[in-house]
Formats: structure tokens, C-alpha cells, sequence
């Protein structure tokens, strides 16, 4: 491993983490879980979280001219890289053949939602047929593993009932969140077709310091971080009415784990159950460091969607009284976790 990757390492300054319980328990052989998408966000910190339990973790990461492992260098010992692409039906074979997994999670994909209509036909193909390849992969190497699909509240879109539950109706407004209701049913098709163990997590907006720099809570977060140090004098926005039920993505790996580690396969739906708007983010983040956001906030048409998901609000009933999970970071801790780390990371 070269010494630049492991200089990105554990850099995600500032960011203050609730530790993770510790341990399979005494005397249980060591789980292996496979990992798509393990330099992402929610990588990252399902690979912390199953090192932590115990798990032998492999992370599936795709060829590129540069590293990706700026959120995961500093596990870079810990875990084993293997490389493999969600486009390459072989290479996830390879993968699952050879690491012979307990687990596997699903998260690569072609995650944001503007991309989706410049890129259609691709986040087509990683988002959605990209499932198919790794349930095959599954199917046909080791099917005795558990398979976890990364679903989304985007295929609520135009939500028909609030808030949403397991078994509100689908109603997609981005070629991302059309991609993600193939993903969930076609995981949905294998548990049946098959009897894999195989279950969707339905999970709402979760973010954290180390989100990416063009989702709204970390553009808002960096933003405020730029004007604080003079680097900037405004930050554009979209949609500032849009609602969403935002939690943090280390709260929100952990359900993910549970829903593994149940006696059957079923879907469920993750969120905090409270919802604010772009406006209410606003509001915390540049109130946090004692500015009024009205003064430098401007609205850009360039970042208005063609077709706008208006709000998302969970129910998470199920998954806390199956589960027994419950977020543990509130909006505003999340809120000024991100505008802190920013602060510390920009000298
Ligand atoms: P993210 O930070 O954008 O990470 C996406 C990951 O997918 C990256 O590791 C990326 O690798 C990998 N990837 C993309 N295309 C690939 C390909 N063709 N082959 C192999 N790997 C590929 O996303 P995230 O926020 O962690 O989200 C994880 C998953 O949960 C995604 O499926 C997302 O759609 C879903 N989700 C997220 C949220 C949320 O609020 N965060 C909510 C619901 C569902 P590179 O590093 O090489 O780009
Ligand atoms: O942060 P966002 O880009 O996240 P979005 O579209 O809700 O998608 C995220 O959450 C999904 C779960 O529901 C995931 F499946 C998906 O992979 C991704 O992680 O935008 C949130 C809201 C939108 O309504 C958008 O119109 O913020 C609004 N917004 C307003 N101004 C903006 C901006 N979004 C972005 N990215 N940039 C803006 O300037």
C-alpha cells in the first residue's frame, strides 16, 4: 500500500463519533462480510462498525486512474481491497466465490439524484442491473450468503401517503430513485425466486463530515466553512422548500447490520421520523457560528431539479420494535458535527 494512500487515513477531521459496541461474542467463529461501495460514505462506516464486531471485512473497490480511499485510509490495514465493478458480472463472481461471505452489502451505486438525468442510461446500469449482478453473483457462488440491499426513500418520490412506511406505494421522480425501485424489487424477486436471505433496507437521508461535497447538508456545511475563512462571499442553492428526514449515516449503518442478524429476511424503512427543510439546515448551520444565512444565501436556478421530491418523512416504526433501533445523533448535533469538521479541515 503506498504511503500517499495511507496519508488520507483517518483525516476526517473533527468528526466526533459514538464509539460502537465491541464483539461477536466469546468463542463464535469470525464472520466475513463483503462490501460494494466501501470508499463511499456509508462504506466507510459499515467497514468501522463490522471491524469493531469482530468481522473479517472485503471491500469491493472499482478501477480508477487515482485512489478513492480518502474515507477509508485509515482501515486500510484492517480490511482486504478487492477489485471488482458493478458493470462486471465476472468480477463480482470472483468475488463472492472466493471470499465465500456471511454478508454482503450492497452499497455501490451511482448515488446522486442530479447526475441521474444527465446520466441516465449509466445509473441505470449501477444502480439498478448492477443489484442483479451481485444477487447472481450471490446466487450462483455462495448463496448461502445474507445479502443487503441499499434502497432508497427517493422511490417514495411523490410520496402518496405521510410519512412513509414499508407499504406505501413507490412513486419515483428521478431516473436515480426509478434505478433504486428496480434494485428493491428485483431483491425482493431473489428472496422469493430463490429463498436467498436477502432484504432491502428503505433508508432516508443520512449524511455526516464525511459526506460528498454536492449533497445539500455537506455543500451547506463546506459553505459556511468557506465564508467563516473569506474563501467565499455567498453559497447557491436550489430548492430551499424541499424536506427531508435527515440522520447521521453512522447511526444508520448499524440497522443495517440488524437487519441481517434477523431469524427472516424482511424489508424496512430507516429514518429519524422528524423532517425539516433546506431553509431549516440554513438556518442551523450559519447560525452556528453566528451568522444570519439570509444574508448569504442565493438561490441558483442551475441547482433546481426538472422534477422535485417535495418531502420525506419516515415511519420507522418496524425497525424499532423489530430491531430495536433508534437514531442516536439529533438534526442539530449532525447539523454542527458537519460545520465543525469543515471548520477544522480548511486551515
Ligand atoms: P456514495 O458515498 O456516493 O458511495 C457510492 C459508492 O459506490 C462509492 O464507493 C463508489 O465508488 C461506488 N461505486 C459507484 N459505481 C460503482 C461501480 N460501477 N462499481 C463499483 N463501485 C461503484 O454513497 P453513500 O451515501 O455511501 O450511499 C451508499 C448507498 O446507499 C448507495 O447505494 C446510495 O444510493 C444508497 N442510499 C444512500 C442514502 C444516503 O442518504 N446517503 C440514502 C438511501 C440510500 P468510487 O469511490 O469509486 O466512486
Ligand atoms: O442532498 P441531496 O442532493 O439529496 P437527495 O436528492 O435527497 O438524495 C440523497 O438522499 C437519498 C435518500 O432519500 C439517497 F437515496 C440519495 O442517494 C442521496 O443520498 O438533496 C436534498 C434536497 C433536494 O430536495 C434538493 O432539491 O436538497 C435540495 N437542494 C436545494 N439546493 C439541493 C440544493 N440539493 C443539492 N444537492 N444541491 C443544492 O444546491
Amino acid at each position: 500500500m503506498s504511503a500517499k494512500r495511507r496519508s488520507s487515513a483517518s483525516s476526517r477531521g473533527g468528526e466526533k463519533r459514538p464509539k460502537a459496541k465491541r464483539g461477536l461474542g466469546q468463542g463464535q467463529p469470525r464472520k466475513t462480510a463483503v462490501i460494494t461501495g466501501v470508499t463511499g460514505q456509508d462504506g466507510s462506516y459499515l467497514a468501522e462498525l463490522l471491524l469493531d464486531k469482530g468481522y473479517d471485512v472485503v471491500g469491493v473497490v472499482r478501477r480508477t486512474s487515482h485512489d478513492s480511499y480518502e474515507r477509508i485510509g485509515h482501515l486500510l490495514d484492517r480490511i482486504r481491497v478487492v477489485p471488482a465493478d458493478l458493470l462486471d458480472q465476472h468480477s463480482l463472481t470472483a468475488v463472492i466465490r472466493d471470499a465465500k461471505p456471511d454478508e454482503v452489502y450492497n452499497l455501490a451505486a451511482q448515488s446522486f439524484v442530479p447526475t441521474s438525468w444527465t446520466q441516465p442510461v449509466l445509473t441505470g446500469e449501477f444502480t439498478a442491473l448492477g443489484v442483479t449482478r451481485l444477487l447472481e453473483a450471490v446466487r450462483l457462488a455462495h448463496p448461502q450468503a445474507r445479502f443487503y440491499q441499499a434502497s432508497s426513500s427517493e422511490m417514495f418520490g411523490k410520496a402518496t401517503e405521510t410519512p412513509q412506511r414499508e407499504t406505501t406505494p413507490f412513486y419515483p421522480r428521478s431516473p436515480y430513485g426509478v434505478a433504486k425501485v428496480y434494485g428493491h424489487w428485483i431483491t425482493v424477486n431473489y428472496r422469493e425466486s430463490y429463498g436467498l436471505y436477502a432484504v432491502s433496507g428503505i433508508l432516508f437521508n443520512h449524511e455526516s463530515p464525511r459526506r460528498g461535497l454536492e449533497f445539500v447538508t455537506r455543500k451547506i456545511s463546506d459553505g459556511v466553512a468557506r465564508i467563516v475563512q473569506g474563501k467565499a462571499k455567498e453559497l447557491r442553492l436550489g430548492n430551499l422548500d424541499a424536506r427531508r428526514d435527515w440522520g447521521y449515516a453512522g447511526d444508520y449503518v448499524d440497522a443495517m447490520w440488524r437487519m441481517l442478524q434477523q431469524p427472516t429476511p424482511e424489508d424496512y424503512v430507516i429514518g429519524t421520523g422528524e423532517m425539516h427543510s433546506v431553509r431549516d439546515l440554513c438556518d442551523v448551520a450559519f447560525g452556528h457560528v453566528g451568522l444570519d444565512w439570509r444574508k448569504y444565501v442565493k438561490v441558483d436556478p442551475q441547482f433546481v431539479r426538472p422534477a422535485e421530491v417535495d418531502l420525506l418523512l419516515a415511519d420507522p416504526a418496524k425497525g424499532r420494535r423489530k430491531l430495536g433501533w433508534t437514531p442516536r445523533v439529533s438534526f442539530e448535533q449532525l447539523v454542527t458535527m458537519m460545520v465543525d469538521a469543515d471548520l477544522e479541515r480548511r486551515p
